[in-house]
């Protein structure tokens, strides 16, 4: 069945939100406005939107390193974001999480995460505890293609199948961790392959195609929820910039290579589609867009003008 216009519609703007936030937060980071690196989300957009676009508001997510996109997509506020990654008290986590540490148990954001394929052992956790707890919640684990040869992977697999766990492991592949290709480290064809000793159904989608990602991530949605089980989903990926905002990202990739990928823009690919069918014209879609860019601006004015959180708290809300 074709996916509802609505949501067609969310997935764009939700598209856009990330990149405009992505773009910001390079702007910040240039300024000297925010401590520390963040690693940038944009190009791999159509995955967290297709992936969060198919939870409820009480699913769970882990998420990674590269994490706004994810935050975003299951509903962190912009505002509130932008605050965190600047170290603002605003902040999602009171400024002391920043970029890569950015949570919100209120919207099931169970922690981005500097640890390569630490929320592997979250979101299987998660998806064990809503199993007792029998509410039919279910917990999605974004990890990337160098996270896949973390040993945890194998170990929450085994417990997955074994217990039947609500949880869909979905690997962005973007063909590189940090500088290195992912062909060069990784053994056998698809990472998804890895699913199958395990009895674990999986899949490999276009990841620049929000359309395809929401569909495959809706059936295994379905499945998790209904007890069936876990699924793993390999999304095919490209990040345009480097690895994190101090890596220009051309050194170890052709620019030919860049610009092939850059061809294939999961918003470009959507807006061609909102056309195409004919129910919105170029101006609605820009739109959406000016709001957007209104959104992300205003949330960096009002992390600048927000205070550091006090000293006085820096023991506070640490339970490890
Ligand atoms: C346990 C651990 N090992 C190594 C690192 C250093 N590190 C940070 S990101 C990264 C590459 C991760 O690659 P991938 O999982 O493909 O994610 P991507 O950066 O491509 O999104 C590495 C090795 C780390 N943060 N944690
Ligand atoms: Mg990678």
């Amino acid at each position: 069945m074709a996916v509802d216009q609505r949501i067609l519609l969310d997935m764009y703007r939700g598209m856009l939100r990330i990149r405009h936030f992505e773009e910001q937060i390079w702007n910040v980071y240039s300024q000297g406005l925010m401590h520390g690196l963040a690693h940038l989300y944009i190009g791999q957009e159509a995955v967290a939107v297709g992936v969060c676009s198919t939870l409820r508001d009480d699913d769970y997510i882990t998420s990674t390193h590269r994490g706004h996109g994810h935050c975003v997509a299951k509903g962190g506020k912009l505002d509130a974001m932008m605050a965190e990654v600047m170290g603002k008290v605003t902040g999602h986590c009171r400024g002391k999480g920043g970029s890569m540490h950015i949570a919100d148990m209120s919207m099931g954001i169970l922690g981005a995460n500097g640890i390569v394929g630490g929320g592997f052992g979250i979101a299987t956790g998660a998806a064990l505890s809503a199993k007792m707890r029998k509410t039919d919640q279910v917990a999605v684990c974004f990890f990337g293609d160098g996270a896949s040869n973390q040993g945890i992977f194998f170990e929450v697999m085994n417990m997955a199948a074994i217990w039947s766990l609500p949880v869909i492991y979905v690997c962005e592949n973007n063909q590189y961790g940090e500088y290195t290709p992912t062909d060069s480290v990784t053994a056998g064809k698809q990472i998804a392959d890895r699913a199958k000793p395990f009895g674990i159904p999986s899949a490999v989608v276009d990841g620049s195609d929000s359309i395809a990602v929401y569909e495959v991530v809706e059936k295994a949605v379905k499945r998790a929820r209904s007890g069936k089980g876990p699924s793993m989903i390999e999304c095919d990926t490209y990040r345009y910039r480097g690895h994190h905002v101090g890596d220009p990202g051309t050194a170890y990739r052709s620019q030919e290579e860049i610009d092939e990928q850059m061809d294939k823009d999961p918003i470009k690919r959507m807006e061609q589609h909102l056309l195409g069918k004919g129910d919105v014209n170029e101006d609605a879609l820009a739109e959406i867009e000016t709001a957007v860019e209104q959104e992300v601006l205003d949330a960096v004015e009002a992390a600048k003008e927000a205070p550091y959180p006090d000293v006085k708290e820096v023991t506070e809300h640490v339970f490890a």
